[in-house]
């Protein structure tokens, strides 16, 4: 099927800019904190870390819906499973956003489905853990959207436009998802005994690796420091994972379930509360495909486009038809009773 967005310029090789007023301008657009848009000169590193970034993102919105759509059946009233359809729609949606936005840097929507579908493609490692317990609904919404919003709030102004603005949408989006977690928490909290059990190991399971989303620390980020000099991320993987630590223990007590760390303590002089390290060699097996669902992730997701190869066959003739209609309406021409002949 031919790609809906037009063809847009693949510049950015030095050869392109050969008297290099197109990195000026684009150094100028960066250092004024302007945006760079769909049409402008752009360096070829930029291009290629933008497609990395929002393909990935996108894939992470897609894979994303697995492990609570797998809760949509299972829900506990009708109000909560309405609520936890529409949220995985909009995760759905998401990911449309940001495959429109990777594609305006001409990279086409199928290259970035094939690499998902053959595990050759990163999504976020949090996809990769499971959802054995009702109250996963809430500690993915409370802790991996809350993760996300503080990650994504800052990415409203990354300097390439069509990211910028289809996060904005993402996180107003996000916020409601990360309110819905908590809520559906704080009614387990609640609750009785056996309910308010659920909800502490659930949070037990989700804490660690809610705080990995951010990526690894600083000092092992190898695209961080390029990335935030072209505005594209504003704070480092760290700053944003000390961020969402010191939000997250208020809310903590507001719920009444304790964060799984010994280490988490108020820090007087850095403002900040400190953490305990992580496990970042269970990171890399997540990222290395050997996460406790990566296998199902992927299969589910290409079984999913084996699936709908009906409608895109269906598309693909229904464009077809509409080009043969729409040839054979320029090769006629109106006579003077209105009947259409053969020009
Ligand atoms: N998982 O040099 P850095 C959501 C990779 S959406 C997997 O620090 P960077 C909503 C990284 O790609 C969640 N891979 O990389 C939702 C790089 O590999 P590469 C997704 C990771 O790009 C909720 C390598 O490690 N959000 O949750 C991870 O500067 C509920 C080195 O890392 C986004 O994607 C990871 N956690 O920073 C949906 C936000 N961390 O590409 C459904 C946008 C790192 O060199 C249900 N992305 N890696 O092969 C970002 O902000 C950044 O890309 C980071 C990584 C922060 C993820």
């Amino acid at each position: 099927m031919a790609d809906p967005l037009p063809q847009l310029r693949t510049a950015g090789q030095a050869d392109d800019d050969p008297d290099g007023s197109g990195q000026r301008r684009f150094d100028e657009l960066i250092a004024a904190d302007q945006r760079i848009e769909p049409s402008d000169w752009m360096p070829a590193a930029y291009r290629k870390t933008l497609v990395r970034q929002i393909s990935q993102h996108a894939h992470s919105e897609i894979i994303g819906m697995q492990p609570e759509g797998n809760w949509i059946t299972r829900a506990p009233s009708l109000k909560r499973k309405s609520i936890l359809m529409a949220k995985v729609q909009d995760e759905a949606g998401h990911g449309l956003y940001l495959y429109s936005a990777a594609q305006t840097l001409g990279t086409d929507r199928d290259t970035m489905f094939e690499q998902l579908i053959t595990g050759t493609a990163k999504y976020s490692s949090i996809f990769n853990y499971t959802t054995p317990t009702w109250a996963d609904m809430g500690s993915i919404g409370w802790l991996v959207d809350g993760a996300a919003i503080c990650n994504q709030v800052p990415l409203c102004r990354a300097s390439y436009g069509p990211y910028g603005r289809a996060m904005v949408r993402i996180c107003k989006e996000e916020s409601f998802h990360q309110r819905q977690g908590f809520e559906i928490l704080l009614e387990l909290m609640r609750g009785t005994p056996a309910q308010q059990q659920m909800a502490q190991e659930s949070v037990n399971r989700w804490y660690a690796p809610a705080l990995m989303m951010f990526g690894p620390p600083d000092a092992d980020s190898p695209n961080s420091q390029q990335s935030m000099a072209w505005n594209i991320k504003r704070f480092s993987n760290d700053e944003l994972r000390q961020r969402f630590v010191d939000m997250l223990v208020p809310q903590a007590e507001i719920l009444g379930v304790t964060l799984p760390d010994p280490d988490l303590k108020w820090n007087e002089e850095r403002g900040h509360y400190d953490f305990g390290e992580l496990d970042w060699a269970e990171f890399a097996e997540v990222l290395a495909g050997r996460g406790p669902a990566n296998a199902i992730r992927v299969a589910r997701r290409r079984a999913a486009h084996e699936d709908g190869e009906w409608v895109r066959a269906a598309a693909r003739a229904y464009a077809d038809k509409q080009a043969e209609l729409a040839s054979a309406t320029n090769s006629t021409t109106v006579n003077s009773t209105g009947e259409r002949v053969a020009s």
